[in-house]
């Protein structure tokens, strides 16, 4: 019969699965950040991968210039990818970019989003690689914009494999560019490959997992609560015989 003892070891033993299982599968998550906050004041580290934003302010005052310089690790490259966009100026004044645009640039100079910037009111499509190093520009010119634009940038760390190759331990094949993304960029609800792919192949296998654990969980708390119950009444009816 099983003792109490057994019963804690048991589920010290389930404890510790389940912690080695999400260590397996430790997701990273992007911090968020805001370029107004950075302008100027040196290089932005990407580690894994971060979300820009223009500004947290509703408004910006005319005449705003911000530009924040991002760098990958040594030998990694960035690559970068507009989530969301609205760019009130876009509908207003569709002429060119010289009341508001966005910019990105590699360090030897190639304008991204072409020569004058984007202000189009469509989002920007595609993603970009960046390089080592990489440039996010905003700039309102004399005209306050009526409101900071939505930017939703996303800014991913990743590794250039050579061709014919695969990818170094811990990193996911994106099957795109030769671009290895760190495995902890898998299945963190952003698309860092370009392509989806990290967030589709195996996501199912880390669902079925979680799954698999909440469900193991509810049957052992189950059986503990059951064989509980059987040890107790088992108990008092022995007592009861015993009183007899
Ligand atoms: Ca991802």
């Amino acid at each position: 019969m099983l003792t109490c003892k057994d019963l804690m070891r048991m589920l010290l033993s389930a404890v510790t699965f389940s912690t080695l299982l999400a260590s397996m599968t430790a997701t990273k998550f992007p911090m968020t950040i805001y370029a107004d906050e950075l302008c100027y004041h040196g290089v932005f580290l990407v580690d894994g991968d971060v979300i820009i934003m223009v500004s947290k302010n509703p408004t910006l005052p005319a005449n705003t210039r911000c530009s924040i310089q991002m760098q990958a690790g040594t030998a990694k490259s960035l690559v970068a990818s507009i989530r969301s966009y609205h760019m009130d100026s876009s509908y207003t004044h569709s002429m060119d970019c010289q009341y508001e645009s966005i910019q990105l640039e590699t360090a030897n100079n190639t304008k991204m989003l072409g020569p004058l910037g984007y202000c189009k009111s469509e989002r920007p499509a595609g993603q970009y690689i960046l390089g080592e190093t990489g440039y996010f520009s905003y700039v309102a010119g004399p005209y306050s914009p009526l409101s900071t634009p939505f930017v939703e940038l996303l800014v991913s760390e990743v590794y250039i494999k050579n061709d014919n190759q695969g990818c170094s331990n811990g990193f996911f094949n994106c099957d795109r560019q030769n671009i290895c993304v760190d495995n902890q960029l898998t299945c963190n609800g952003y698309n860092d490959c370009g392509n989806d792919r990290d967030e589709d192949i195996n996501c199912k296998l880390t669902t079925g997992v979680i799954a698999g654990i909440v469900v193991g969980g509810v049957i052992f708390i189950l059986i503990i609560v059951i064989l509980g119950a059987l040890h107790y009444r088992h108990r008092k009816m022995r007592l009861g015989y015993i009183q007899h």
